[in-house]
């Protein structure tokens, strides 16, 4: 492998893109112009080495969203009791990392501790215990989030509010001051609106974007709009009709982001559903890229492993970009493909499978020639081919990243 020197580096900014074909999801993401490419996480994961490796690798995840452990059931259990333990774990790791946190969440319906749900409130107590947990959180986490998702879920389909606890005790009131509130704990972090079913236009998408205005009316701080994107394969809306959901809430001033993407599918997988689940995931995340203020992409775990959706939907699964062997799945190749990257082996088995899953090759990229020009062939973790078709060198560019050159 040959090394490339500090001068030829420094030449290669004229190569970026061609040097970000072939390479990994958040690589690709950046070159694009985004800030991340990212994948939520959760702590009884953390305990499986294989996958922690994985989750490790800066090339496709250069962001983490901590699936569970911020949120309020466990972080407040008892009242002005606060545990950060659990949550500390996956921010420490992304700093270790050296990939951004989006940090998840503050005020929801759901996940709340007895306390909350059992207690007797009036406006004015609902409202103190809501700024207590807010301003202790974000101020533990100060200087460690991107962003938070403030306010999650707060509406019905039908574009009206949930009759949550936050609701029916406070009224809509309650979501500007929990922005006002999280903005005065630690005024340099991005605040959200986070939901699902708002990605394309309808009731709900109309009911987000009256939130972005109620917050904004009160003279508030709100930054972005998380469209969650948990879709279905076959029924996952349009690449322009989520481009121009999206340019809808941009025309607020705020940026948005795809901040929980998967998507699943009536069990068994086959190759039919699979093929459209890449074509599904290449379309949301090329609607991001087409978007210049769609910040990122963050998928809902990338292994089926450990992912929420069979527990939750009876019979449907299958729904992240890596099977739960940790074997690359075609929507892997659609992700790469939408954010301007080329597979070289779209289908080989992950760097950390566990498993003896076989790896196979796409026209792009083939073991039997060696890896094309501009493919990967080295860094941290990579198991796929490591010789270069004849005429190209395997040039090392960083720890993460070498390349047929
Ligand atoms: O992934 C989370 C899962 O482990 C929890 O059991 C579930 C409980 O509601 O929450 C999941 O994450 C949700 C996220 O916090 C908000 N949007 C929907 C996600 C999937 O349910």
């Amino acid at each position: 492998m040959v090394r490339l020197s500090s001068e030829i580096l420094a030449l290669a900014v004229g190569l970026l893109p061609q040097l970000v074909q072939g390479a990994g999801l958040n690589t690709a993401a950046v070159a694009k112009g985004k800030l991340y490419f990212g994948t939520a996480t959760d702590n009884p994961e953390l305990t499986d080495t294989a996958y922690v490796t994985q989750l490790n690798n800066t090339d496709d995840f250069g962001q983490i969203t901590p699936g569970n452990s911020q949120k309020w059931d466990t972080i407040e259990p008892t009242q002005n009791t606060f545990s950060y333990t659990k949550g500390d774990v996956i921010a420490n790791l992304a700093k270790a990392n050296g990939q951004k946190l989006r940090c998840h969440n503050l005020v929801w319906h759901s996940q709340l501790p007895s306390w909350v749900t059992s207690g007797t409130w009036t406006n004015a107590t609902l409202l103190a215990a809501m700024k207590n947990h807010i301003t202790n959180v974000v101020t533990h986490y100060k200087g460690d989030c991107y962003a938070w998702d403030v306010v999650n879920e707060a509406l019905n389909e039908d574009g009206s509010y949930r009759e949550s606890i936050w609701y029916t005790t406070i009224g809509p009131a309650y979501l500007p001051i929990a922005f006002a509130t999280a903005a005065a704990a630690d005024p340099n972090v991005k605040l959200y609106y986070n939901d699902y079913n708002i990605e394309y236009s309808g009731s709900k998408a109309t009911g987000a974007l009256n939130i972005v205005k109620l917050i904004q009316s009160y003279g508030v701080k709100i930054d972005g709009v998380g469209l969650q994107g948990h879709f279905i394969v076959g029924s996952t809306p349009s690449q322009s009709s989520q481009a121009s959901t999206m340019a809808a809430y941009t025309a607020l001033g705020v940026e948005v982001a795809i901040t929980e993407l998967d998507i699943r599918m009536t069990l068994p997988s086959t190759d039919a559903l699979l093929a459209q689940q890449k074509t599904d995931y290449s379309g949301t995340v090329a609607a991001c890229v087409a978007t210049k203020n769609c910040v990122g992409v963050t998928i809902w775990d990338w292994t089926d492993k450990y992912s929420w959706v069979p527990s939750t939907f009876s019979g449907q699964g299958a729904a992240c970009p890596w099977d739960e062997n940790y074997v690359k799945k075609p929507a892997y190749t659609g992700i790469l493909t939408a954010l301007g990257g080329t597979a070289t082996s779209s289908t080989t088995t992950s760097a950390v499978s566990s498993t003896s899953s076989t790896s196979t090759t796409t026209s792009s990229g083939s073991s039997a020639t060696g890896v094309a020009h501009w493919g990967q062939c080295g860094g941290s973790g990579w198991t796929g081919g490591k010789t270069c078709a004849s005429g190209y060198t395997c040039t090392y560019f960083n720890d993460y990243y070498s390349q047929c050159l």
